[in-house]
């Protein structure tokens, strides 16, 4: 299996859901001229409005792909790639968690929809309980679960990487990181798999500073959303969410951290994780299980129990409603 070096000229990526996440990945997935785009939302008019607005920067930033918006889930037929961002934010005080109920039904609508017009499709996941809406998504859409992805690693490992960065004032894209587990403050980064061009963090920062720099990663959403007040942090979400489009449109094999879902890997059964995943066209095309020390494979441990507490809630809202 080598790199998929097909032409994109006919790709296709829809993006529902055209707030602050949705619409400012449509814009990077458009201006990386890598496939169309399809803006989905339910406000009348507005994706239709930023849709138009991109494509008037074509000519200032030279993008050649056609950018559509549209209040209909039709139009989102053919997609190679569906990103879900539809849903509601964080406001201060509010954990991830507290979105379940609403945006579970948005998902529940839209993995229909995209069962319907797109059954091909790989679908990122990145409205908030990311690995619950990641489940919810793989259980409207009936896809196979390799189809089925979350983004949050990739974006949870680029914070860890900017810290660890801005710490020894030196090029971010140089830094490497890797953090796994649910998207909440649970998460695990692992130094043990971060370095500075190849050099181990450890041999870098002493063990206090790296600490620090862990609980600035698990808060790093938190510390936006405090400043924000009325939502939460989209440009890097949005450019994380556009990179794991870029993998599976390109069919490039990128190595990154994402919530899959795991069935026996890392010793979990059934649920959404934060692993590293070899990402493609295919989707998950193979889940790498690290070896781990006891003390991260207790802390992804806790990580996995509160993914379980949030698909039993899950669970219940099915049940009741
Ligand atoms: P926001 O700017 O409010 O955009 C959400 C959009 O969804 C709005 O334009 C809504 O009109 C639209 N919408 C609501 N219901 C539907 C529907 N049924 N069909 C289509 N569109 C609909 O929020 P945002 O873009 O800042 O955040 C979107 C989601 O992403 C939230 O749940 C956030 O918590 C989540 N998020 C996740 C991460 C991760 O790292 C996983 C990061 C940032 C945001």
């Amino acid at each position: 299996m080598g790199i998929d070096r097909r032409e994109n000229m006919a790709k296709k990526v829809a993006v529902i859901g055209a707030g602050n996440v949705g619409a400012t990945c449509a814009y990077f997935v458009a201006k990386s001229n890598i496939a169309d785009v399809t803006l989905v939302d339910v406000v009348e008019g507005m994706p239709q409005a930023k849709a138009d607005d991109f494509s008037h920067t074509a000519p200032s930033t030279g993008f050649a792909r056609t950018v559509a918006g549209t209040n209909d889930y039709a139009e989102i037929a053919g997609a190679d790639v569906v990103v879900h961002t539809a849903g509601i934010p964080r406001k201060p005080g509010m954990d991830r968690m507290d979105l379940l109920k609403t945006n579970v039904g948005i998902a529940q609508t839209a993995g229909k929809n995209i069962a319907h017009y797109a059954p091909n499709a790989v679908v990122i996941a990145v409205a908030n309980p990311l690995d619950i809406i990641s489940m919810v998504l793989l259980r409207e859409t009936q896809f196979p679960s390799r189809r089925v992805v979350g983004m949050a690693g990739i974006l949870d490992s680029t914070r860890f990487q900017y810290f660890i960065a801005e710490k020894l004032g030196v090029l971010p894209a140089d830094v490497q990181a890797m953090v796994l587990g649910g998207h909440g403050d649970s998460m695990v980064p692992l130094p043990s798999y971060t370095s500075v061009a190849g050099v181990p963090v450890k041999e870098l920062l002493d063990k206090a500073t790296i600490e620090q720099l862990i609980e600035r990663t698990r808060k790093g959403g938190g510390e936006i959303v405090s400043y924000l007040k009325t939502g939460s942090a989209f440009y890097a979400p949005a450019a994380s969410a556009a990179r794991m489009a870029e993998a599976v449109v390109t069919g490039r094999k990128r190595y990154c951290p994402a919530s899959a879902y795991l069935d026996g890997e890392f010793g979990y059964q059934g649920i959404y994780l934060g692993v590293p995943i070899v990402l493609g066209s295919g989707g998950v095309e193979r889940i790498i299980e690290l070896p781990l020390s006891q003390q991260e494979k207790a802390d992804l441990d806790t990580s996995a129990e509160h993914v379980r507490d949030g698909v039993k809630t899950l669970d219940s809202i099915d049940t009741s409603g």
